[in-house]
């Protein structure tokens, strides 16, 4: 029998009247993209992060006093009355989820008229202020590195404004060497922890090859942080990954940093900014730092229409809100895509790795979906657009086309997926 995904959604949407909360709908990547090397290969492990990786929660990291708090509480609460409609949204104080805008899924739904529109959710975690000696239990040190190990993407926050009221742990601003103060702490962190892997490893059967390879690998990452060397830019292969994984390392997690500037900054950034992405490019990290006011932030997250903030980002010479920016951020760098399914019942975003293909993309809808996979009916998003949404029309002048397992699916493809 063949069935058709967008019915079994419009069944689970109606009957449970929970899919959205139940479902897995987060910012997410179940699939393995596309492999990292061959089996023998070995590339930073960033690499791998990037094809499996996935985006869960974001947690913004950072030195006391330099506005992480303000800055989760506006990204968290700008679109509060939307996420409202979830009933577990506040899990915690210091844990809040958002909504990822999308443009592309608003003229979508916009163009079927459609009852529900789901787009992917991202989840942000504030961090609590680590400070130097963080890694020896300094100010709850401990317990906050352990909230970072249960975030899958790091939100490095910086003070990069001037304001003598707003007390900073240093005398004077400068966000390299608050930088290297957190990721001294994270490296000795990581330290401690590989020390113990290796000595629990170490009272185990050493023919284990299991075992003999993970005090190699750990043996061999203690060496580097030594060095000042983050994990993630180890260099594994393939057979290494999932013993790499297995460590849970603070270091490992792909990060982004983001300046926190003052409004009149927001557009241009400043000289503070500029020395964050000097150092960001030096440590060869892929995606260059990202430049936000949290006041601003704070600001249109009061606003309640969306003409009233795009005046006021207009103002500060901006074009995208600050979650926007963090968002394009984590996506590059994790690599990741997304592709729309579309009814009149329901329009709803999933997020994949660049390079998955068909199959595995409908497995993150679910794993039935990706084993019973038959085709694709796929229409690019140009062209459901340009159809203004009308799936016959797309078929008439021939958009729509049926796509086999092995499609690699592209960026804003509009799907259909029918499977046993
Ligand atoms: N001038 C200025 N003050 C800010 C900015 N962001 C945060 N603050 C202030 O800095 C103080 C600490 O902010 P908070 O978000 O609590 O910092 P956290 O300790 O990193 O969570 C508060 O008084 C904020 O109002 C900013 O962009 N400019
Ligand atoms: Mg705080």
């Amino acid at each position: 029998m063949i069935k058709q995904f967008s019915k079994i959604v419009n069944f689970k949407t109606t009957t449970t009247g929970c899919f959205n909360q139940c479902g897995s709908i987060r910012f997410f990547a179940a699939a393995p993209a596309k492999d990292a090397g061959n089996a023998n290969e070995k590339v930073k492990a960033s690499v791998f992060v990037k094809s499996r990786g996935s985006v869960k929660s974001v947690g913004i990291v950072g030195l006391p006093n330099i506005g992480k708090s303000t800055l989760f509480n506006a990204l968290t609460s700008s679109n509060a009355a939307m996420a409202a409609n979830f009933p577990f949204c506040t899990i915690d104080p210091n844990i809040g989820k958002v909504f990822v805008p999308d443009e592309r899924l608003d003229l979508i739904s916009k163009l079927l008229k459609t009852q529900s529109k789901v787009g992917t959710q991202l989840e942000f975690v504030d961090i609590a202020g680590l400070v130097k000696g963080a890694a020896e239990g300094e100010g709850l040190g401990n317990k906050f590195l352990g909230n970072i190990r249960n975030v899958s993407l790091i939100l490095h926050l910086v003070r990069c404004f001037e304001d003598k009221d707003i007390t900073h742990v240093s005398e004077e601003i400068d966000p390299v060497r608050d930088i290297e103060t957190i990721e001294m702490e994270l490296i000795l962190s990581d330290l401690q922890s590989l020390e113990k892997i290796i000595q629990e490893a170490g009272k185990k059967k050493q023919s284990n090859p299991e075992i003999a390879q993970r005090i190699e690998l750990a043996t061999r990452i203690a060496k580097a942080l030594e060095g000042g060397v983050p994990a993630r830019d180890i260099e594994i292969d393939e057979k290494e990954w999932p013993a790499f994984q297995s460590l849970h390392l603070l270091t490992s997690k792909p990060t982004i940093y983001t300046c926190n500037v003052s409004e009149q900054d927001a557009s241009t950034g400043n000289k503070y900014t500029e020395k964050v992405k000097d150092f960001s490019r030096s440590k060869g990290l892929e995606i260059d730092p990202v430049v936000v006011s949290a006041k601003i932030e704070s600001e249109l997250a009061n606003m309640e229409s969306e003409e009233e903030k795009k005046e006021f980002l207009d103002l500060y010479g901006l074009t995208n809100n600050g979650l926007s920016k963090v968002i394009n951020g984590a996506r590059g760098l994790l690599g990741l895509q997304s592709y729309y399914t579309a009814s009149e019942v329901e329009c709803r975003a999933w997020t994949i790795p660049i390079g998955t293909k068909a199959r595995q993309a409908a497995g993150v809808i679910h794993t039935d979906f990706e084993k019973g996979f038959i085709k694709a009916d796929t229409i690019s998003y140009n062209d459901f657009i340009a159809c203004k949404g009308d799936e016959k029309v797309a078929k008439e002048k021939g958009k729509q086309r049926q796509e086999g397992p092995n499609y690699v699916v592209a960026d804003g493809d509009v799907m259909f997926f029918k499977f046993n």
